[in-house]
């Protein structure tokens, strides 16, 4: 019988023997690399993890005392070791594990929030609640060396440091990367502690000189102790927390248990906040992932894929970068995930990987912007979300020409309700002067990154799908900045907004199928709202629009307020994602679960034209959560 069968929740991790706890982590491993390769998700940052979860489940009692992960995508250990290895094999399948923690999946996770650089705020309310309650309870937070990149985790360090007897236990999982190698002054200071020897070897020396001078040795200690404190000093970056009066605790080799276990002990026991370093692999036990140059396997990638929405943007953009030497690229930690990579290939020097750091990296563009560049900043559409104040203000405001490019807008589904890209049309929209553009398909992107690119004098957005990008859709007629895709009579404007022009176009064949008469438009650029759909509108009996976004605030919500505002009374149906947290499933079955498919929407414009005509047609009546 494997260890791990034995293992259904961590008070059976403490009954285990040295040997045991070897070969268990050994299984883990064999889980993670088999289940992984199949399911796809995070290998590399869960294998990094395996000895750093054990020992925090075996010094810690879950879920009295409370363990929060950053970002959550390293919990798939955690995941094994309280109850959840007999369904591991469903990790990231409809109905099955999600990616992330999940308070519905089990009492032993909290945050659920995929958003990075979160823990350590959440670790503090946690505790001070814990505190002001009189409930004798740890609270553990780990974040990886990337998540320390973020701004939050340092206001949260700030306000950490101030509380004294706060039990909170901050582990920093320092593997070095984040996808790529973290960037930055932190982590050059934690690069220079972990690949220095002289430390470990001038502490190996100290130590063993103290055991041949028996009178002094009390004395010479204190000495000592000094001397390696100065060196610390030197070579580590615990003298940064110190003088933030947060006691640090290591480096410890993330990889040795027992260290970690002794570490967290002390750490434990002293009663206040406490920092313990733990130098770990990023793959670590699986040769492919150690030795993966792009990113140790952090998230698995198909073996072949397709070609992307991101592979036409970073194509395009080292082509722009040629032409315009005053276009810069910004990353927040997603140098490959985004394509900035091949545009940093190209232009190093016009390339900045600012780590997870969102609100800098809008803010930094004003700044480039203001200092005469074109700063491209690729983000994923749910990052957006954190630097929002900082595009309205610090951008908008000052009319900086700066090119958003958002990646993976609209359902993503896999990784859950926090990674779809289902704000952000709805958030721009607020912003004044801002231009957002949503292409449907390759030769749009191209267009209209290039159009984006040239407003020198107003923010723009690029957004697009994730995935495989759709075949193209040419035009049969142009109105205005409008593109018309279809064009079979005047019941029905259908106005497919980006990825969903295709879902737009499948609902015409249905409709026109039906007798309906219906014309396809894409505005191209949805914000402003085009003045020509607004001059279109009226020949029609409905306005449909159909949009990968949240319907609170998104597009078809715009539209409708434009044609009120110009006295035009045709009735507008606004499709789009409801506005719920959307379980993990693949995107298919998210849509097909919202209603967002040509065949639900058909439907339901079948019905909205009956009713319209006021002529009743054989249609189930069935529900329609993702329509108007
Ligand atoms: C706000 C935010 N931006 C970007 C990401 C995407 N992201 C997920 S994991 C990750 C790297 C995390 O690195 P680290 O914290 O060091 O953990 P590791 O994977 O190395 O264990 C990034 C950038 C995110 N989750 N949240």
């Amino acid at each position: 019988m494997r260890v791990l069968e034995t293992v259904r929740g961590p008070a059976d991790l403490k009954k285990l023997s040295p040997q045991e706890l070897t070969d268990l982590a050994a299984e883990i491993r064999d889980v993670l690399v088999e289940t992984v390769s199949r399911t796809g998700g995070h290998l590399g940052p869960n294998l990094g993890m395996v000895e750093i979860t054990l020992a925090m489940h075996r010094v810690f009692d879950s879920p009295r005392d409370r363990l929060i992960y950053d970002t959550g995508h390293q919990t798939y250990v955690h995941k094994l070791l309280t109850g959840r290895a007999p369904k591991f094999d469903s990790l990231r399948q409809e109905g099955g594990l999600s990616g992330y923690p999940s308070q519905a999946e089990s009492e032993h996770d909290i945050v659920e929030n995929s958003h990075a650089s979160t823990s350590l705020s959440y670790a503090d309310g946690l505790a001070k609640a814990y505190r002001i309650r009189k409930e004798d309870r740890h609270v553990v937070a780990l974040i990886g060396d990337g998540g320390l990149t973020g701004g939050m985790a340092w206001e949260a360090l700030n306000n950490i440091a101030a509380e004294k007897d706060l039990k909170l236990v901050i582990i920093v999982n320092d593997n070095g990367r984040s996808y790529s190698p973290t960037v930055g002054g932190l982590a050059t200071h934690l690069t220079a502690l972990r690949t220095n020897p002289r430390y470990e070897k001038i502490l190996d020396l100290i130590k063993k000189n103290l055991g041949r001078t028996p009178y002094v040795g009390a004395p010479m200690y204190e000495v000592l102790h000094g001397v390696k404190k100065g060196l610390k000093d030197m070579l580590a970056p615990q003298g940064m927390f110190e003088d933030l009066g947060l006691k640090y605790v290591g480096p410890v080799d993330g990889h040795d248990r027992q260290a970690m276990e002794d570490a967290l002990s002390k750490a434990k026991a002293f009663g206040g906040p406490v920092i313990v370093h733990a130098v770990t692999q990023k793959g670590f036990g699986y040769a492919a992932a150690e030795q993966d140059e792009e990113d140790n396997f952090h998230q698995m990638r198909p073996a072949n894929k397709p070609r992307g929405w991101t592979d036409v943007f970073a194509e395009e953009l080292v082509r722009i970068g040629h032409r315009r030497p005053d276009v810069v690229a910004i990353t927040a930690a997603m140098m490959n995930p985004t394509g900035i990579n091949q545009f940093a290939q190209v232009f190093p020097d016009r390339t900045f990987d600012v780590g997870i750091a969102e609100q800098h990296a809008v803010t930094s563009a004003a700044g480039l912007a203001m200092g005469g560049m074109h700063p491209v900043v690729g983000l994923y559409a749910t990052f957006l979300n954190r630097a929002f104040d900082q595009l309205l203000l610090d951008v908008a405001l000052h009319k900086c020409g700066v090119t958003f490019v958002l990646d993976r807008a609209g359902v993503t589904g896999d990784d859950g309700p926090s990674h779809n890209g289902m704000w952000d049309m709805s958030i721009v929209q607020l912003v004044p002067g801002l231009r957002l553009a949503a292409p449907r398909d390759s030769t749009r992107l191209i267009e209209l990154l290039n159009e984006a690119i040239d407003v020198s004098d107003a923010p723009t957005v690029v957004r697009y799908a994730k995935g495989e990008v759709f075949p193209d859709i040419d035009p049969i007629d142009k109105v205005g900045g409008l593109d018309v895709l279809h064009r079979s009579g005047t019941d029905v404007l259908l106005v497919g907004i980006g990825s969903m022009a295709a879902t737009a176009m499948d609902v015409a064949d249905r409709l026109q199928a039906q007798g309906i008469g219906v014309t396809v438009v894409d505005p191209r650029w949805v914000k402003p709202v085009d003045p020509k759909l607004i001059e279109l509108a009226p020949q029609f009996k409905l306005v449909v629009t159909i949009e990968d976004n949240g319907r609170a605030g998104g597009c078809g919500v715009m539209i409708a307020q434009a044609l009120r505002d110009h006295n035009i009374t045709t009735p507008v149906r606004d499709f789009g994602i409801p506005q719920q947290f959307l379980d993990h499933a693949k995107r298919p079955a998210v849509l097909q679960q919202i209603g967002l498919t040509g065949q639900q929407i058909a439907r339901d414009v079948i019905e909205a034209i009956a009713q319209i005509q006021g002529t009743e047609i054989d249609e189930p009546a069935a529900g329609r959560p993702g329509g108007a």
